[in-house]
């Protein structure tokens, strides 16, 4: 029997560099991986260009205009019969103070505390990729 492929679905994520420190979100207690870190970031929408789309999500999360940087890496991983593209940019510079208007907390970690972080299955299983494009 032929294999259901999964849908697919864009996801955009940021690498937010503050020092030696990088930003992650706790996932809403409402909503799936409720509890879990993660950078933020979101699904792209129809018509929305990747970085648009990072942009988009970083007012509405942390209430921040942030300057998209570049695209350091991309990632797949499926959740039963969901597939997510994840792509990661590098954030430097913004304009605003970074505010928790969408995650349960927010919090600055160094690479070393992010290795103990309850992070997606998406991410743990590249997190050497992401310490990579973390070196200063
Ligand atoms: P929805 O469906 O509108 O309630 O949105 P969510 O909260 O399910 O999903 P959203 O908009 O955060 O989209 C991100 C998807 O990518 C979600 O399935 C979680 C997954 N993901 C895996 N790793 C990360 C990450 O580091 N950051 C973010 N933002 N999402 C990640």
């Amino acid at each position: 029997m032929k294999k259901k492929r999964p849908n697919w679905i864009p996801v955009v994520t940021a690498i937010i560099r503050r020092e030696d420190k990088f930003l992650l979100g706790q996932r809403p207690e409402s909503g799936s991986m409720a509890g879990v870190w993660e950078f933020p970031g979101g699904k792209i929408e129809p018509g929305e260009v990747p970085e648009q789309a990072l942009a988009r999500e970083l007012t509405e999360e942390l209430g921040i205009e942030a300057e998209v940087g570049e695209l350091r890496f991309a990632t797949t991983h499926t959740y039963g019969d969901t597939g997510i593209v994840l792509l990661f940019y590098e954030v430097n510079y913004w304009k605003g103070a970074v505010k928790t208007q969408h995650h349960h907390e927010i919090k600055w970690v160094t690479k070393q505390e992010l290795l103990g972080e309850n992070l997606p299955e998406a991410n743990k299983k590249v997190i050497d990729k992401i310490l990579a494009i973390m070196a200063p």
